[in-house]
């Protein structure tokens, strides 16, 4: 059969933030499952590379959690179906009568796009402008925020690390060989595996599968990773490993820093943190003589104690060795638009940032984002200026965010609220009205992902599918709830209408007069491009106007960039969407090169800034050698509240069937512990903390370090068969975690260390 009989597509997977490019097979009943997957070949990144979990991507898109109506909570607490105008009425009364009452800004949004989709969360800006939505949070602000704080301050823009182009290369807190997260993860292991002449060196408290290629593994104990970071900057400082001239020519701030880890004691960090200071010594000196060294830092430091200062010791490393700006290190690229937006700092006169907070707890906001760490507690009070409504799309929080149960109670004292998913989720459990999107493959998608080096990239994919009945792309939820909440006049935007239909050259000059001359077109962009050049594009294709409204701004704001890969002239913006558009695959949208990863750091000297002084000072406190989150008697097993293995993709497939093999929901721990505390290998046990308690099955896994635990990520999600049965799947992690337990400066949970318990389970 031909490709064409056979019904082969090309996409992206979801399932991680990666989104390689995909070559599926459709077929099943109506053509409507996903019958075969294989990397495809043609996209520029992934290049033919998929990981173990694509295959199985049908069973997001075909399970028995889908939604296919609109839910209303009834006074009882079940749900009943209801049309879609009554829903939308009702929603855009609700949410209005708490602006009208209490102001735009007691409206909480949360979420915006899981791994494969984002075209939600661009959308939703112009339902948030509608509606005077002031802040605004999502997964982002549970894992990265504090690196955003750090690399807005030093850098001031994101930037690629070059790994399958370093001498040396170092991960921090990171498994690619199961979490990916990197382009190739697994061919770039075996390739610097079998290359003598480069260095692999992992940080890790466990013997991970990514620790099999390592040549240097430092086991770490776990959160005690700023104290290993110390010990790696402070030796490489103490034996004069550092390009002074460079530094004076690109950095500022470093006198103080090189002062501060002159100072360091490295044999006591390193010990502290559990490794021999001549294992840390050996590994510092080659980083400090590497012709060039890249990093990469990921949730094991970023959800664990001392996270945000970990992030800035990160990269020092780097940045205070010339590590940016040349082959093999690092680059600053350019977006279509940012997933982790550069943070705008406020400096104090001593280079302090007085960061904004939320009205009632006070909790830092970095990047336009709140940390999800407090929404319960900045609800669950009775001050006046605490949140009276939440809309969440395409985010489950009350699975994912710490402190489930608290959570659960803080969206039934709301006056209102409001999810936007594709199944009946933990955080939909709790709204008042639960709105069906269409999945991910059932309109144009595109994350906002891409961040490579030199050439940047950008996937539009088109729907393998029509949208499920009864459900709706959210860029049509988002208009038509403007629309009943009565904030565009009939008729308003038409002169826009009418450009649009005499073609994108005409459009471009309409939408910006109009830019100018109603500043409601800027308020609700993303509506004003849906409703006016979104119905002009073709059967379906109105959800990708607000992709062209961001090639415009790409091509102006980044000329040079997007010229290099053939984009320029007046009708640039123009010829890179209907490119994005008519191509399966991603497209090179722009090409940068080293000279600019200095000339766009936006201070006037174009230097980077090592000197971070809350960080610096925070620095000093581990000279108390006092970990930060520490076990006890009562608890003591610090757990991974969540870890990466071959079958978890967050909260993205709901049935538990998806994954194959043993174990892959077990409570891991060290044999010595199990034999420690008698508890045998594949026993029942009850898994404590602070917060709650569960029953788990145990599996003795000698690549775990003594003293830790570790369950995987995304699992106790609720889940009925077919056949109408609940199936199980594991710990509902974080109705374990406390909130309480977060990073200082960002907020971000300490997922990767909580303190537990564990004992036998009493045999009835
Ligand atoms: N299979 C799979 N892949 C995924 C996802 C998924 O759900 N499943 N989710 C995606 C998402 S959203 C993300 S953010 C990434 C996350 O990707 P990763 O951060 O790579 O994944 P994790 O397994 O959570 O954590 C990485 C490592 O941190 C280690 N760790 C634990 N405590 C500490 C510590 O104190 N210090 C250090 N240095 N390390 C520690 C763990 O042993 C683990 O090996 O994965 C992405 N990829
Ligand atoms: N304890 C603990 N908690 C964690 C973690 C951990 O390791 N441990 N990991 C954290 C990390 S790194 C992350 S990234 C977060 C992820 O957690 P969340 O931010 O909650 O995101 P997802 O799990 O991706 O869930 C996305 C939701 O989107 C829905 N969805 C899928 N497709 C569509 C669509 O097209 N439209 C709409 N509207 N909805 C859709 C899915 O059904 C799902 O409910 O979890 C965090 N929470
Ligand atoms: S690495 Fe695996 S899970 Fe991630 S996008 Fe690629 S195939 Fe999907
Ligand atoms: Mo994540």
């Amino acid at each position: 059969m031909s490709a064409e009989q056979k019904n082969i597509r090309q996409t992206a997977c979801n399932l991680c933030f990666v989104n390689c490019g995909l070559t599926v097979e459709l077929g099943g009943e109506d053509g409507r499952e996903i019958v075969k997957v294989r990397g495809d070949e043609s996209h520029p990144t992934s290049q033919g590379y998929i990981c173990n979990k694509a295959t199985r991507i049908n069973y997001y898109q075909n399970n028995a959690a889908r939604l296919t109506s609109p839910m209303r909570r009834a006074a009882d607490g079940t749900y009943e179906a209801v049309d879609w105008d009554t829903a939308i009425t009702e929603v855009a009364e609700r949410l209005g009568r708490v602006k009208a009452e209490h102001g735009g800004d007691k409206i909480f949004y949360y979420g915006g796009g899981g791994q494969g989709n984002h075209l939600v969360g661009a959308s939703a800006m112009g339902l948030r402008g509608a509606l005077g939505v002031k802040y605004k949070g999502n997964a982002i602000s549970q894992e990265k925020t504090g690196l955003a704080w750090v690399i807005s301050r030093m850098i001031g823009g994101m930037t690629h690390p070059e790994l399958h182009h370093a001498q040396v290369v170092m991960f921090i807190g990171k498994n690619p060989f199961m979490s990916n997260g990197m382009d190739r993860a697994r061919p770039f292991l075996r390739e610097i595996k079998n290359d003598p002449d480069r260095t692999l060196i992992v940080v890790d408290p466990r013997r991970t599968e990514t620790t099999d290629f390592a040549d240097i593994h430092l086991a770490v104990k776990a959160g005690r990773d700023a104290w290993l970071m110390a010990a790696l900057i402070g030796h490489i400082v103490q034996s004069d490993l550092l390009p002074m001239a460079w530094l004076e020519q690109h950095a500022m701030g470093y006198e103080a820093v090189i002062d501060y880890f002159r100072t360091v004691p490295v044999d006591e960090y390193a010990a502290f943190a559990g490794l021999d200071p001549a294992q840390v010594k050996e590994t510092a000196g080659i980083i400090g003589r590497a012709q060039s060294f890249a990093i990469e830092e990921d949730i094991g430091i970023q959800m664990a104690p001392h996270s945000t200062l970990t992030s800035y010791l990160n990269h020092l490393l780097p940045l205070l060795t010339g590590n940016y700006g040349k082959d093999g290190t690092m680059g600053m690229v350019t977006q279509l638009a940012e997933v982790i937006a550069m943070h705008d700092s406020r400096l104090d006169s001593d280079g302090r940032d007085q960061l904004q907070t939320l009205p009632v707890t006070g909790a830092p906001i970095i990047s336009g984002l709140y940390p999800g760490a407090f929404l319960a507690e900045e609800i669950l009070n009775d001050h006046p200026e605490r949140p009276r409504a939440l809309v969440v799309e395409s985010g489950n929080p009350v699975h994912s965010l710490p402190g489930a149960n608290n959570l659960r109670k803080a969206m039934r004292t709301l006056d209102f609220s409001l999810v936007v998913d594709v199944a009946m989720t933990e955080t939909a459990r709790e709204a008042d009205y639960v709105l069906p999107a269409a999945s991910t493959y059932e309109k144009w998608e595109s994350t906002f992902f891409p961040r490579n080096f030199p050439a940047n990239i950008f996937h539009l994919r088109e729907p393998l599918f029509t949208p499920t009945p009864g459900t709706l792309p959210e860029p049509e939820i988002h208009a038509r709830i403007i629309e009943a909440m009565g904030l565009v006049e009939p008729g308003e935007f038409d002169d826009l209408r009418a450009a649009a239909e005499q073609g994108l050259e005409a459009y471009r000059d309409a939408f910006f007069a109009a830019m100018g001359s109603n500043p409601k077109t800027g308020q609700l962009l993303p509506y004003v491009l849906y409703r006016t050049l979104g119905p002009t594009l073709g059967e379906g294709e109105a959800p990708t106007a607000i992709i062209w409204g961001l090639c415009q701004v790409y091509t102006m704001k980044y000329s040079a960039e997007a010229a290099r890969a053939g984009w320029t002239g007046p009708n640039a913006g123009n010829d890179l969407f209907r490119a994005l558009k008519d191509s399966p695959t991603a497209v090179v949208i722009g090409e940068s090169t080293y000279e600019e990863s200095f000339s766009r750091i936006p201070n006037a000297g174009n230097k980077l800034q090592l000197h971070l002084p809350e960080l610096l000072e925070e620095a000093e406190v581990l000279r108390e050698l006092q970990p930060l989150m520490a076990t006890s008697q009562d608890y003591p097993f610090s757990l991974v509240a969540g870890a990466r293995r071959a079958y978890t993709a967050n909260c993205i497939i709901r049935d538990p069937r998806w994954a194959k093999g043993r174990q892959v929901t077990a409570l891991t721990i060290h044999p010595d512990d199990g034999e420690k505390y008698n508890l045998p290998d594949g026993a029942m046990v009850k898994l404590e903390t602070d917060m709650g308690s569960t029953l788990i099955d145990l599996a003795w896994d000698d690549r775990m370090q003594p003293g830790t635990a570790s369950v995987p990520n995304g699992q106790g999600m609720s889940f009925t068969g077919e056949d109408g049965n609940a199936l199980p799947s594991g710990v509902y992690a974080n109705e374990l975690t406390n909130p309480r337990n977060r990073d200082r400066f960002a907020g971000t949970p300490f997922h990767k260390f909580v303190p537990a318990r564990i004992t036998l389970a009493e045999t009835a």
